[in-house]
């Protein structure tokens, strides 16, 4: 069992609540929703410096989904987390929603950075992070969410190149390594071998981690933080579609369409994991 269980519950939470804006939906990136749960809960629930009455705070640590498909967990998180009402959640990708499928600083509240083409995160973080150092604002952090797909844009490591060279410390990244992306799996598709000693090699502070642990992942941004030298990148060891059976056994489960009926024995489920973190 995990010693953080609020944050085990609030991981729950977030994934319950997006498989429900998904199932309302009927269709969508449920894969790689599914896989960064545990992430989100440990970013919004604990690590990052933020106030949801006061989203623009200058001083907040700030997140990029780079994979910005995603965004169906981070506005559940953000829902959570008290920056806009729940029931928001079901307009999703709806004809004037303020949630489209894809990441947008300009009509979410609590969104950071417009994220949906891949590879551009990286820059973008890399710029909030400067932006910050400029500014002497010492305590806020930037992270970054890489699809382990979305490493096979050249701008990655270009970016990583950078960011090292510049000693970014306060640029905390993670690639969600679930080993799938849109149409195969990552080492058909192409395969970037041990993504460890790459961003090691890059000149990153490099660690792997179980990234459905929330335990794990804590621990691991806490160490990253105690070195002033490197940006921090934690490789999260991660299921595609974790926590959603329909998506879980489906391959390749990146953007699937599903019926309410296909989908309310994996929510069921899910529900029943979120009852039992609650009473643990
Ligand atoms: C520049 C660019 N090329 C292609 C796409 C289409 N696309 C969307 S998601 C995706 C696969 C991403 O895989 P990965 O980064 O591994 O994401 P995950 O498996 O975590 O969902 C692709 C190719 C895109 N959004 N941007």
């Amino acid at each position: 069992m995990e010693k953080n269980k609020a944050l085990r519950v609030f991981a729950e939470e977030i994934r319950v609540e997006t498989m429900k804006e998904l199932a309302h939906l009927g269709f969508g990136h449920i894969g790689g929703c599914m896989s960064v749960v545990e992430l989100l809960s440990v970013l919004y629930g604990k690590e990052m410096r933020i106030d949801p009455k006061n989203p623009k705070w200058a001083e907040r640590d700030k997140l990029v989904m780079s994979k910005g498909h995603a965004g169906p967990a981070v506005y559940a998180a953000l829902a959570l987390k008290g920056y806009f009402p729940k029931e928001q959640l079901l307009t999703l990708n709806q004809a004037g929603t303020h949630l489209p499928s894809h990441c947008d600083r300009n009509l979410t509240v609590g969104v950071d950075m417009t994220t949906g083409s891949l590879g551009q995160g990286i820059s973008t973080a890399i710029g909030l992070a400067m932006g910050d150092r400029m500014m002497g604002r010492n305590d806020s952090y930037t992270y970054l969410v890489l699809g382990d797909g979305e490493c096979d844009e050249g701008q990655v490591w270009e970016g990583a190149a950078f960011a090292a060279h510049q000693m970014l410390d306060h640029l905390i990244a993670f690639v969600d390594w679930n080993k799938q992306q849109l149409d195969g799996a990552c080492e058909d598709v192409l395969d970037l071998g041990d993504m460890v000693q790459k961003f090691r090699s890059f000149g990153w502070y490099t660690q792997k981690v179980d990234g459905h642990s929330v335990d794990a992942i804590l621990e691991a941004i806490e160490k990253g933080k105690a070195q002033h030298e490197k940006p921090v990148m934690i490789i999260l060891d991660t299921v595609k579609g974790k926590g959603c059976e329909l998506a879980e056994n489906t391959f390749p489960c990146h953007h699937i369409k599903f019926t309410a009926e296909q989908i309310a024995p994996s929510i069921e489920k899910a529900e029943a994991v979120l009852a039992a973190a609650r009473k643990a």
